[in-house]
């Protein structure tokens, strides 16, 4: 039986389920309790960290008073959830985002400076949750502010990995990997859950059984158990009540325990093996758009979508609805096919324990689970071998063969006789071993696919996904252009920049209704807008010139342009063709007399971004532009004309210090290869300018800020296998100034030659894969044209602030309620303010 209050204690609940009012006296006092009796510091005893966690506790009361109020308001209303499942959450820093979706932190900063303390340098202390990779990670954080400030009952799920990213030193002009061990110093910002756990099982073996009536039904048994425990993250909504939560899993050893072997006397070999189950949820596998197909990372997967559905299951049977009601209660978005277990898991649960039968199951699946395509790359397309998913999953395994039999047998009902037809379909690749596609699972087990900008969407539909357009007649694919939250990357890392705004348009309401931004557009001819517009803009250089200053000790002046490319390094985002555009500008000013190069506009161009820690071309790069930086930076001929700097361990935090000092910023991946991109949203958000190939979102952005506001060049995706297939046909056509180019440093101008040879060697005998000799003459003219643009001052205020004018459409508001309506069919459920 549930317990119940005795009635007369029931007021001294309710006084401590009231939040604290915002007030500093009651702010100063939560303060000092946490950091008295949470962290038994004294006055005597305090510096900036501790009083940064004195602070995180104190707001997370709050969050917890509002995460409370919003988990009963919800079942008390019971709508329906949706609930995504994301491998990665690459939630960057809190306290300053807290603060201003609690709307405190004014009175917060006052609170804390009467004690003696600066808000800011708190801030500082925070070290980023980095549970992610990229774009793929940081979209899903965005969508968690987004699901909460739009009031929509939602659920994010993922993994609590002991270690982050890693982060990445430079040595020698190398990257090297030092482990993120985030946790080592608490996390203010989760609340342990021991009392909601699952048991997992891996391995065993599946039992047939034969009832009496002849009917037959699968037991999986055996093998070995692990725990997933819940970790809550609150995700409060931005000015709202609703405070969500992302519940992550931490894998522990199961509560059984060997006693053969403890009473064999391997008291050792039993502690070890219980040891390894935490293994599982450990380490972040640190790959972007690329798989590696070890087994821990699919005990990962597994662990994740077995305990989230029995997290959603216990939720959903808590009503005692029917089980055709699951998909009127509940929607599954997948983030990429990291998760797409889910849809043999969710099958066995309805077949094997719940007694369904395979249809009734199958429906209830397909009506729930929804995917999203993050990539074309075939190299990132998950597939993995069915001897191991067979070894480590046996009944899904089965389950996996039915589900292609059945789709199979349809596919070829409709289409009769068209051998090569099913082959290119199955789930199941044929080969030594064979491979579960799990693009093509998630699909079959999914009633909507989405991509991430329209050329995604189309590239999908038209190319990887061909057959199965075909097959469901157009009907699953759609699409949702990914969106980033204002509240972060304009409001948060723009402070001079968000309060002027609010001051033009009278309101801050355009923080949770970004369609408002378009009303700047009347300020554009303002010269006194256009002056304060830049003066911002420069502010934020300077912020950005005195952090390289502290970390590299390189000077640079906040007067040149800023040319910035920050993301992970990837052949296909072509920062290779970057730094051989900058040994390009380096020859050319090398050739001028010093009135020529006093005409140039100066330039800082930066990058940042980690390689995968096996990816050795990728590695290479980064190691070609430190050696570039070193000669040019070096070179008194040169000065501040050109500067090329490399800002090491690139992640959310140095993302918000970035970002709002571009003038511009580079997307210059190969037409057809990037998704959509979403940092290059936030540059143009902050007023900074695209120079990028028509590719992703650039596309999309485009169109909605004007052409004249961005910097285009490239082949477009439908050139380019044609070009793809002439280069390993042909002797590759090498541009000039390119050849030049690759002249200067097989010459040794930027060290040993020798290092940079298979890199160079891509471009020639690796078939020039991502056609950057083709792009580069008109990469350069595009370069030319952003140096002619910038020398017209006002002309390139207005740029900017057309930029940002015109970036409605890429709040990540309007991306969630996309998918509310069209995919979820999930509606707001508004939290009130206080409990009834
Ligand atoms: N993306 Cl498949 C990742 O960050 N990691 C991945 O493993 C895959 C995709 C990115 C993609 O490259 C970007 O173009 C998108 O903007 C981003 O996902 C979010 O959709």
């Amino acid at each position: 039986p549930r317990w119940l209050p005795p009635p007369e204690t029931l007021h001294l609940w309710k006084e401590f389920e009231t939040p604290e009012p915002a007030e500093i006296a009651a702010i100063q006092k939560s303060f000092l309790r946490h950091v008295t009796k949470t962290f038994a510091r004294t006055a005597f005893n305090m510096d900036n960290f501790a009083s940064y966690q004195g602070t995180a506790y104190s707001l997370r009361d709050r969050l917890i008073d509002k995460w409370n109020i919003t988990q009963q308001h919800h079942t008390r209303e019971d709508p329906k959830r949706v609930y995504y499942l994301s491998l990665e959450f690459l939630l960057g820093r809190s306290l300053d985002s807290c603060l201003l979706s609690l709307g405190v932190k004014d009175i917060y900063k006052k609170a804390l400076d009467e004690l003696g303390f600066r808000l800011e340098d708190l801030i500082g202390e925070e070290v980023d949750a980095a549970l992610g990779n990229g774009g793929l990670g940081r979209l899903a954080a965005c969508y968690m502010d987004s699901l909460a400030t739009l009031d929509y009952p939602a659920w994010g799920y993922g993994i609590r990995y002991n270690y982050g990213i890693f982060k990445q030193l430079i040595v020698d002009g190398y990257q090297t990997e030092f482990p993120d061990y985030w946790l080592n110093f608490g996390n203010p910002w989760e609340i342990e859950r021991l009392d909601v756990s699952y048991e997992v099982r891996f391995r065993g073996y599946v039992n047939k059984v034969t009832e009496e009536d002849g009917t037959i039904s699968y037991v999986w048994e055996g093998g070995e158990k692990v725990v997933a425990v819940a970790y809550d993250v609150p995700i409060p909504g931005y000015g709202t009540m609703n405070t969500i939560n992302i519940r992550l899993w931490s894998a522990k050893p199961a509560r059984e325990f060997d006693f053969a072997m403890f009473n064999d006397g391997n008291y050792d070999k039993a502690v070890e093996e219980q040891k390894s189950a935490e293994n599982i949820t450990s380490v972040l596998y640190p790959n972007d758009n690329h798989m590696v197909g070890k087994i821990l990372r699919l005990k990962q997967q597994y662990l994740f979508v077995c305990a989230t559905l029995q997290d959603a299951i216990r939720r959903f049977k808590k009503t005692n609805r029917p089980w055709s009601d699951f998909p009127y209660q509940v929607s599954i978005q997948l983030n990429d096919t990291h998760p797409t277990l889910g849809i043999p898991e969710l099958q066995r649960i309805l077949i094997d324990e719940e007694g369904l039968s395979w249809d009734d199951a199958w429906d209830i699946v397909t009506k729930t689970f929804s995917f999203t395509n993050h990539t074309v790359l075939p190299e990132a397309l998950e597939r993995w071998a069915v001897p191991l998913v067979q070894d480590l999953l046996p009944r899904h395994m089965m389950i996996i063969f039915d589900i292609n039999l059945f789709f199979l047998q349809k596919v070829e009902k409709k289409f009769p006789g068209d051998r090569d037809r099913l082959r290119r379909m199955s789930i199941i690749e044929e080969g030594h071993p064979q491979n579960v596609r799990m693009a093509f699972l998630a699909i079959v087990g999914s009633h909507t696919v989405n991509g991430v900008a329209e050329l995604h969407s189309n590239l999908i539909k038209n190319v990887i996904f061909t057959d199965f357009v075909e097959y469901y007649e157009g009907n699953k694919f759609t699409n949702v252009t990914n969106g980033i939250t204002p509240r972060r990357w304009l409001h948060q890392c723009n402070p001079a920049l968000s309060d002027f705004i609010t001051q033009k348009l009278g309101s801050d309401s355009w923080v949770k209704d970004l369609e408002q931004l378009k009303k700047l557009k009347e300020f554009v001819d303002d010269p006194a807008v256009q002056k304060q517009w830049m003066a911002i803009k420069r502010q934020n250089k300077v912020r950005l010139a005195d952090y390289i200053h502290s970390i590299t000790s390189i000077q640079v002046s906040p007067d040149s342009l800023f040319d910035i490319q920050v993301k992970r390094i990837h052949e296909y985002k072509r920062q290779f063709m970057n730094i051989l555009g900058v040994i390009h500008r380096y020859l050319r000013l090398k050739k001028m007399t010093p009135e020529q190069k006093a005409k140039e506009v100066p330039r800082l161009v930066v990058f940042a971004g980690k390689s995968a820690p096996g990816y050795f071309i990728a590695k290479l790069v980064i190691k070609l532009i430190n050696s570039v930086g070193e000669v040019i930076n070096n070179d008194p001929e040169i000065g501040d004309v050109l500067k090329v700097v490399f800002i090491p361990n690139y992640n959310v935090s140095l993302a918000e210090i970035i970002i709002p000092a571009s003038d511009i910023s580079q997307h210059i991946s190969t037409a057809g290869t990037e998704a959509s991109g979403t940092s290059n949203m936030k540059f143009v958000l902050n007023g900074g300018i695209i120079l990028g190939t028509v590719d992703g979102a650039n596309i999309e952005i485009g169109e909605e800020i004007g052409e004249d506001n961005i910097f285009f060049f490239g082949v477009k995706a439908d050139e380019v296998e044609d070009i793809r297939h002439l280069n390993r046909y042909r002797k590759i056509e090498m541009d000039p100034d390119l050849r030049n180019v690759l002249d200067a440093i097989e010459k040794g101008t930027f060290g040993d030659p020798k290092i940079f040879e298979p890199l160079v060697a891509t471009l020639t005998v690796g078939g020039d894969y991502y056609l950057i000799s083709k792009d580069f003459a008109s990469y350069i003219e595009a370069q030319a044209d952003a140096d002619e643009a910038y020398k017209d001052k006002v002309g390139w205020a207005k740029k900017s602030i057309l930029c940002t004018a015109g970036m409605s459409k890429f709040s990540s508001d309007r991306s969630i309620n996309e998918y509310a309506e069209k995919i979820w069919k999930i509606k707001p459920c508004s939290v009130p303010a206080t409990l009834p």
